[in-house]
């Protein structure tokens, strides 16, 4: 007798510790597949894969915050079929919150913000043409009815929306409320320790 990994079988218990141990491969992917999908609860997003040095600022955040996220390159302009499925099935995935990153005529937010009710924080990348502001201009302005909670531009804002996004998960976690609160305090005694050198040194 043969298994259907093609290994010679001697005994019927060979044969039910191979099946046993084929048992436990699949449940092993099932529970791991269950998990990260429920551990799932921020998108982070962006118009491309330039944008990633921006976008980092905000992953790093949220790893140091211990949250379960996603990262994607999902184009407005280039890809408008993924950004729909993306922003349609983003509720009954998990997603609490999405973060989208983009530059230029930076539509990527708002879209995904037209066709989602989970909440979208935008984070103007900085362009080689106009420096951001065609991308923070496009993101921050729009119309009455769909909001695109918009940040600073760059580094700053990518690292800020990652902050915000762990803000709205804190109001129903505790540990993260927790986490969040010892942030802020590390962070006020860090500005607090600061000195600057002396007048008379000048
Ligand atoms: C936007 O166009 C992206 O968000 C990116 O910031 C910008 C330029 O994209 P690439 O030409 O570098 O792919 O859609």
């Amino acid at each position: 007798m043969r298994s259907v990994l093609n290994v010679p079988l001697n005994s019927a218990q060979e044969a039910f510790m191979l099946i046993d141990c084929v048992l436990v491969v699949l449940l092993g992917h099932a529970q791991a597949a269950f998990m990260s999908k429920a551990d799932v609860q921020v998108g982070v997003v962006m118009g491309s894969d330039s944008d990633w040095p921006t976008m980092v600022k905000a992953v790093e955040v949220l790893k140091d915050f211990g949250i379960g996220f996603e990262s994607k390159v999902v184009s407005a302009h280039r890809t408008p079929e993924l950004l729909m499925d993306y922003a349609g099935q983003a509720q009954q995935r998990g997603l609490k919150v999405i973060i989208a990153g983009a530059g230029g005529a930076a539509h990527l937010p708002g879209m995904l913000a037209a066709a989602t009710i989970v909440p979208v924080l935008g984070v103007p990348v900085r362009s080689k043409a106009l420096s951001g502001m065609d991308s923070l201009l496009s993101i921050v302005q729009m119309p009455k009815g769909i909001p695109v909670a918009t940040f600073a531009i760059g580094e700053a804002g990518a690292a800020n929306a990652g902050l915000s996004a762990i803000s709205i998960l804190a109001l129903d976690d505790m540990t993260i409320r927790q986490k969040l609160e010892s942030f802020r305090v590390t962070q006020r005694d860090t500005v607090l320790s600061k000195t600057l050198p002396p007048v008379d040194s000048l």
